[in-house]
């Protein structure tokens, strides 16, 4: 049979409403599935390769996952190399639990996403990021709402907590609300750290939902540190993290000589770029600063 080449598929996310967007030439739709929580779709792109879209954004690509998911958790890490139990709120995909579970030091990895359906085609179509679920003895997979889990979880029960959250529009929004942070904030050990997915800063409904958390983290967490990272498949390529914590610094309190040490192969991260993440562009800085 004749292969027609005189037409193509494309998968498009907006920008900007009606006025920029970015699109991936699709070489296959793999899944389609509107779950109890939101629209999921699993595309292949022949460069980013198998891709997933939840409500009209791009989660995870194979191909720059692992800028996201190094970035969630070695520089908190790397601040605190005595990590020992960790709580992931969301992160379906696997790719923070594969990233944090790479240290041998960690005891418990307790993670809550709400959408098992994101579980379960991960599973199915990126083993890339989702192995994790099965081979990872650590690993507590629940499925559930995050924000219960957290207002029950005991005083100091974690040492991390990572929030690895969709856009606070749909099932992230309750991880964007004070509530939230104030529970975290008890869930966490004296030593804790938290970090969370923080929107980007270039278009101005991202800019808008960066200062509205950066504002809300700030009046729960002594430190509240907002740092960045370059990724091709998120709007405007750069997007950034939140680093909260009860008493850690994340530069005066670096232990790069100890991390360095652990020797664990990374892609984008070291603890040279860790500095520079924090150091953020006059317009992101003053983003924060009228929060
Ligand atoms: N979750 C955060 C994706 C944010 C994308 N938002 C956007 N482009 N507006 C990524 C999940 C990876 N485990």
């Amino acid at each position: 049979m004749n292969q027609n080449t005189n037409h193509d598929v494309w998968y498009s996310e907006y920008l900007v409403e009606g006025n920029a967007k970015v699109s991936l030439k699709l070489s296959k739709i793999l899944h389609c599935e509107k779950t109890d929580f939101q629209e999921l779709r699993i595309f292949e792109n022949e460069e980013f390769g198998k891709f997933m879209v939840l409500d009209g954004y791009i989660q995870i690509t194979e191909k720059d996952e692992f800028i996201y998911h190094e970035m969630i958790s070695h520089p908190a890490m790397a601040v605190n190399p005595d990590v020992k139990k960790v709580l992931i709120i969301g992160g379906g995909d696997g790719g923070t639990a594969r990233e944090i579970s790479r240290y041998k030091s960690i005891e418990r990895i307790d993670m809550v996403e709400i959408d098992e359906g994101v579980v379960n085609a991960c599973k199915k179509y990126i083993p890339q990021t989702s192995a994790v679920f099965s081979n990872e003895p650590r690993l507590n997979l629940i499925i559930g709402d995050g924000l219960k889990f957290v207002e029950n979880a005991p005083d100091a029960a974690y040492d991390l907590i990572l929030v690895d959250s969709t856009d606070p529009e749909g099932p992230g929004e309750d991880l964007f609300t004070v509530d939230f942070y104030r529970n975290c904030f008890r869930a966490l050990s004296e030593n804790g750290i938290l970090i969370n997915q923080h929107e980007g800063a270039f278009f101005s409904g991202d800019a808008l939902q960066m200062q509205k958390a950066h504002k809300k983290i700030k009046e729960v967490f002594p430190v509240a540190k907002v740092y960045g990272f370059n990724i091709p498949t998120y709007a405007s390529g750069y997007w950034y993290f939140g680093f909260a914590s009860k008493k850690y610094d994340p530069l005066n309190d670096l232990q790069a000589e100890k991390w360095n040490s652990i020797g664990l192969e990374t892609k984008y991260y070291n603890t040279e770029l860790h500095k520079g993440a924090f150091a953020l562009p006059n317009y992101v800085k003053k983003i924060l600063e009228e929060a």
